[in-house]
């Protein structure tokens, strides 16, 4: 395998313009036949020869300006079709025609049969499977596609753009022609073809324009895709109002597929989803599933500029469009439904998982300096520490000039394949602002601290910050650079008022809230006219991607937890203190948590009050930091301490509020589904209230009620909550209900899923349990919602069975792994990121998953797995 370095990046020798694809899809085998107008770039010597990308395709004709290749004019070898007789002239066509193998496609990139439907995935590299080409972002082509297959078996044909003909062939066929005006790279590139159910609706654009809107689906599913038919159209007009930008095609489709790698893919004009990003129906779908669909549905849609209109130069720029992207889609989020919740669940994913891979050995910066294999890239550092260096731009120049910077930006760039540096400047230019600093984010690994100290001073009646910064030294990164770190800051008197805050040097004081950027290895702010020693609220909102090390009293987070005006950092001083309380035993030796009665009391004296006004902030605050968080924290893992210790906490806090609890699941009133934050919000907190009442000492008419809850729910998140209750409490009935469950929504794909994740999550059943269900006539490693639903939950989601100190967990994993690697490298090789923190497990744990790693090791596997095994075991 091949090290790619953005260091040698290299335009393209030969580009192609334009595109005419002919794919005639046919049992057993698919014929791609490419007519190519080939272009010679300036500088590229004549003679140099003509190399294309190409991945499991067999050759059946080469010609160029019509006549046939000689056998000794072309090579193909490894991945590449090396033509060496090339045309002097600049301009050539080049025919080829190839076969390949769909129905054997386990991989599921370039094109594939997904439960009987061809489609395709060509982002990153697929699409070299489908045909030769010049298979890089940087080369933009305009497409025509004609698809043929049998009429009865595959009567939608779908490609991107419009269509322009359709018609009968002989034999039952059937043909359709798919025109697409703009000029797009590869990996944009779509077609299906199905028997696909339709759902159709239009948009008029801020413009006057009318957009027909057509969401795909088997018959059975189309029911459940209404919520993302909304979605697309509060996206579509969110991007109007929020950041100018309008759709620019007649149409725009959406195609459900069952069989998918990752969430949903951007497909200029034919967006290609996985089901469980489309389907969404309150007898099958939780809350969370509906946030996820209306999420996933405008992220892919606000690809269509930050994407698609304007691409990435090359892969390393990757964050470019998907930083920004999932910035975009979290301000829509918190647009939808409530802002500071929002936040909170966005920070709770980029602690979890982007701090986490920060700080192990798949550490890279956002936009990485070298790949093996590019599929391994798509991280949550190039997404969610991508989206914080998007949002840490923001918050420096506030909204009109971030505006001010995309419009520039979109304008500049439309239609052009670019770099990080070219989103920077645009922002800079618009708005004056020397970005460049903001650079040193994209180049190092690695979450900075950020240490603070205060001092106040009752005689000079002057507050003083001091802040230092330490970013940690990673393989290939020993001297790292400063950050500009925005600190957003209030300050609050012991009342709970927030003070005006005036720095020394300056005349009056300028709000009560405000953005610092530090900057320097260590800097100090002096605020004056401040009376009393105040209550610091510091990185609110969590307004940079940081450990923030500030050593507050207990007091100081249990007044923010009360006070603060800020809905996330009320949330941020709750986890800080669970955080604090639970490291204190598991690594500081202390027998008891610390500090514990004073915050069951402070819980005891909010929680009523704050279920009336915030019933979400009040569930999230009670969510405490996760088993695989907290591992992140100590120097040596012991997984089962962690999980005692947490456990430890959650039993404290429920006995102490058993009752109210309680009261809380059992008159707490369910009706029918609405879709509103208040109505989500007063499920999620039921569903706390459940899980804490079950931890607390139950009474058997809550025992009953969960079952009865179970057996007559009105919603599928009021029956997976009780549901879950039932299962991970180890309640009588769980079984009974877990059938009931199967048979009950057999029929339902993304339903199953679920009742294989219920039970991979068991922290109380483990790995013999997991094995079983593999072996279940449902469960299939082919299809990756399946795999993941039982597999990756497992490995990811129920730390204290995958590290069971015997290593069964890990050797189930690694089997999995080495199976699965066989059929689908992508996946693969992520599942086997649930062994990043192997190094730091305690000695015997350590051995075992050691042993598992190498004996993976010691195998033949792809590219993908490899290369992050290596990374692993580097
Ligand atoms: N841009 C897409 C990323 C992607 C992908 C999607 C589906 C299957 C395989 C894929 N490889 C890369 C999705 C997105 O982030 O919008
Ligand atoms: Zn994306």
């Amino acid at each position: 395998p091949r090290t790619v370095f953005l260091k040698d990046y290299q335009a393209p020798a030969y580009g192609i313009p334009r595109v005419r694809l002919q794919v005639d899809i046919h049992d057993g085998v698919t014929r791609v036949t490419a007519g190519l107008n080939m272009r010679r770039a300036e500088s590229t010597p004549v003679g140099t020869p003509l190399k294309l990308h190409g991945v499991n395709l067999t050759l059946k004709a080469l010609a160029i300006d019509g006549a046939e290749l000689e056998a000794d004019a072309y090579t193909v070898a490894g991945e590449e079709l090396v033509i060496h007789a090339v045309p002097e002239a600049a301009d050539f066509v080049l025919h080829t025609e190839v076969e390949i193998d769909p129905e054997h496609n386990t991989a599921l990139e370039g094109l594939y049969l997904s439960k009987g439907m061809y489609c395709t995935q060509c982002e990153p590299e697929g699409f070299r499977k489908i045909t030769y080409f010049v298979d890089r972002p940087d080369n933009m082509a305009l497409f025509t596609t004609t698809i043929s297959a049998d009429k009865k078996r595959y009567p939608v044909l779908l490609a991107n753009g419009n269509c322009t003909t359709r018609g009968d062939a002989a034999n039952g066929r059937h043909f359709a022609t798919w025109e697409d005006p703009f000029p797009k790279p590869s990996y944009l590139f779509a077609l299906v073809a199905g028997n696909l159910a339709c759902l159709e609706d239009h948009f008029v654009t801020r413009s006057g324009r009318k957009v027909t809107l057509k969401l795909f689906a088997e018959q059975h599913d189309l029911r459940q895709c209404h919520h993302a038919m909304e979605s697309l159209k509060a996206s579509m007009r969110w991007d109007e109002e929020r950041y100018g930008r309008e759709y620019d095609l007649d149409i725009f489709m959406i195609v459900a597929v069952s069989h998918f790698n990752m969430g949903a893919m951007e497909n200029k004009g034919l967006n290609i989803f996985n089901t469980s990003c489309v389907l969404a129906h309150p007898e099958t779908t939780t809350d969370l599933g509906f946030q996820r669909v209306e999420s996933v549905v405008a992220h892919e849609y606000f690809h269509n500029w930050s994407g698609n209109r304007v691409t990435c130069r090359d892969w390393f720029q990757l964050s470019l469009k998907e930083g920004f992207t999932v910035f975009r889609d979290q301000q829509f989020s918190a647009d939808q439904l409530s802002a500071s919740v929002q936040r909170i669940e966005d920070v709770a994913v980029l602690r979890n998982a982007q701090f986490a891979e920060d700080a192990g050995p798949l550490a890279h910066p956002v936009r990485p300096e070298s790949f093996i294999e590019i599929n391994n890239f798509y991280t949550a550092t190039v997404y969610e520490k991508g989206a914080e260096i998007v949002r840490m731009l923001h918050t420096v120049l506030g909204e009109a000039d971030f505006r001010k910077g995309t419009d520039l930006y979109f304008d500049r760039h439309d239609g052009q394949g670019v770099t990080v540096e070219d989103f920077v400047q645009a922002l800079a230019d618009a708005s004056g602002r020397d970005l460049s600093p903001f650079m040193q984010w994209y180049r190092q690994p690695g979450t900075p601290v950020l240490h603070v100290s205060t001092a106040h001073d009752a005689v000079a009646q002057t507050y003083t910050l001091t802040v230092r910064q330490s970013v940690p030294a990673k393989t290939g990164f020993p001297e790292p650079k400063l950050l500009p770190i925005p600190v957003k800051l209030a300050l609050f008197a012991r009342d709970g008022q927030p003070l005006p805050l005036q720095l020394t040097g300056e005349s009056a004081a300028v709000g009560v809230e405000r953005v610092l950027i530090a900057d320097q290895a260590e800097q100090r702010w002096v605020f004056t006219g401040v009376t009393e020693a105040p209550v610091p609220s510091l990185l609110r909102d969590f307004s940079a991607p940081v450990i923030l090390d500030y050593a507050a009293g207990d007091e100081e987070l249990l007044f923010l937890m009360r006070h603060d005006n800020n809905g996330f950092n009320r949330w941020l001083s709750a986890q800080t203190l669970f955080e604090r309380m639970m490291l204190a035993v598991i690594e500081g030796g202390a027998a008891e948590l610390p500090g514990l009665a004073a915050v069951l009391e402070s819980l005891a004296g909010l929680l009523p009050g704050l279920v009336e006004t915030d019933p979400e902030l009040a569930a999230k605050l009670l969510q405490l930091p996760t088993e695989n968080y907290l591992a992140d924290k100590v120097g040596v893992i012991d997984p089962q301490r962690i999980h005692d210790v947490r456990l430890g906490l959650q039993k404290a806090i429920a006995k102490h509020l058993s009752a109210f609890f309680q009261n809380q699941y059992l008159n707490g009133h369910e009706s029918s589904y609405q879709y509103s934050s208040e109505a989500i919000a007063a499920r999620t907190w039921r569903d706390v209230s459940l899980h804490y009442a079950l931890l607390g000492t139950p009474s058997f008419t809550l025992r009953d009620a969960v079952g009865e809850n179970y057996r007559k729910a009105p919603h599928m998140t009021e029956r997976m909550s009780a549901l879950r209750a039932l299962v991970h409490h180890d309640a009588p009935h769980a079984a009974v209900c877990l059938a009931d469950f199967f048979g009950r929504f057999a029929k339902e794909a993304l339903v199953i899923d679920s009742w294989f994740a219920v039970q991979a999550t068991n922290p109380l059943r483990g790995v013999e349990e997991v094995r079983r269900l593999t072996a279940h006539s449902a469960f299939t490693l082919t299809n990756p919602n399946r795999m993941r639903s039982l597999l990756a939950q497992f490995a990811n989601a129920n730390p204290v069975q995958f590290h069971r100190a015997d290593g069964a967990g890990y050797r189930l994993i690694g089997e999995k792994i080495a199976e699965l690697d066989a059929l689908n490298p992508q996946v693969a090789s992520r599942l086997l990121g649930a062994f990043s923190r192997w190094k730091r497990l305690e000695p015997g744990r350590q051995a075992l998953a050691r042993e598992v790693l190498q004996g993976l090791a010691g195998r033949a596997l792809s590219n993908d797995t490899s290369e992050t095994l290596g990374r692993l075991l580097g």
